[in-house]
């Protein structure tokens, strides 16, 4: 039989306490989540009988996992940041407000501050030639109209041969693979990059170590990430998926989604690749659209039924 504890009186006065409901410093806010949450691990540790090993190996790994620095990895194995764009697009349903490019995760990889351009941009260093296959990357932001929007801000980042991040992989250059580029006139961005690899978690990490224990692989198939803004607009992070990869609809983070399937296409030709100034005769060519939605309404304010000249008293 299971002992149970967590509702007594003594263990709710002890958390009321230690979530700090006794005093009136601090952030209500937080005092309220923390105490559902510590609330929440006591009815676990008591109905699935959680041993004091158990417990203490929690403990150890959570501070690997922050040591190492892969919080945000394991929140996007684990589901929980895909979990947010579904509450995310029910909410929109519910408030009516349907259409436009679907979102998806961000993931843990963004940096924020890359170098900016107007319409088109080479995005690789150059460190990968001959190694990587020449992506010629474009395509237009349009409202939901379906108008071209100028001055629109794509900002986009993916990973290199290796699946690599730059900032993350300490031997790439900064900002390499990671571009704003402003939309021209016709609503147009376009991007010289190199063929995204997937990327997979380290082997020796501890969310990989993590998947291990649930039997799941740790790979993405490859992406290119997307934030998408313009004023008087909503906006939007996304992703392209790549069409044609093992990994595409067997993704660890659940980021892949209908419509954000990026349809790549590899060219072998001598005479099309010295046309784009290549040597050589293989590139790749994507192309891909942006649809933005109108920001969502503000939720109407509540008046107080306060007389105006007492309000803020
Ligand atoms: C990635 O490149 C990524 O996009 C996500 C979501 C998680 C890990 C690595
Ligand atoms: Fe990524």
């Amino acid at each position: 039989m299971t002992v149970k504890v967590s509702h007594a009186p003594e263990v709710q006065t002890l958390f009321q306490e230690a979530c700090g409901l006794n005093n009136d410093a601090g952030s209500a806010r937080l005092k309220q989540l923390m105490q559902r949450i510590i609330g929440d691990i006591a009815k676990t540790i008591e109905d699935l009988e959680v041993t004091e090993d158990e417990f203490w190996k929690a403990v150890d790994y959570f501070n690997r996992l922050g040591a190492r620095g892969e919080c945000g990895l394991l929140v996007a194995g684990l589901g929980l940041e895909h979990f947010i764009d579904l509450l995310q697009d029910a909410k929109d349903a519910q408030s009516g407000l349907t259409g436009g490019t679907p979102r998806t995760i961000e993931g843990p990889l963004y940096v924020a501050g890359a170098p900016i351009a107007e319409g088109a941009v080479r995005m690789d260093d150059g460190s990968e030639d001959g190694v990587a296959t020449v992506m010629f990357l474009e395509g237009v932001v349009r409202d939901t109209l379906g108008q071209p929007v100028a001055g629109a801000v794509v900002d986009l980042w993916h990973a290199n041969t290796k699946g690599n991040y730059s900032y993350f992989d300490k031997s790439q250059s900064d900002y390499n693979l990671r571009r704003r580029i402003v939309t021209d006139a016709e609503g147009r961005y376009r991007a010289r990059s190199i063929v995204p690899s997937g990327y997979g978690c380290d082997p020796q990490g501890p969310t990989q170590e993590c998947l291990d224990l649930l039997g799941r692989h740790g790979q993405r198939p490859a992406h290119i990430h997307f934030f998408v803004s313009a004023t008087g607009h909503r906006h939007l992070t996304t992703q392209i998926n790549l069409a044609g990869d093992q990994y595409l609809w067997d993704d660890f983070a659940y980021a892949t989604r209908e419509g954000l399937v990026g349809d790549i296409h590899f060219v072998e030709d001598e005479a099309a690749a010295r046309d784009r100034g290549l040597q050589g005769s293989r590139f790749a060519t994507l192309s891909f659209d942006f649809q933005l939605q109108k920001p969502p309404a503000p939720t109407a304010v509540r008046r107080s039924a306060r007389p105006r000249a007492l309000q803020g008293a």
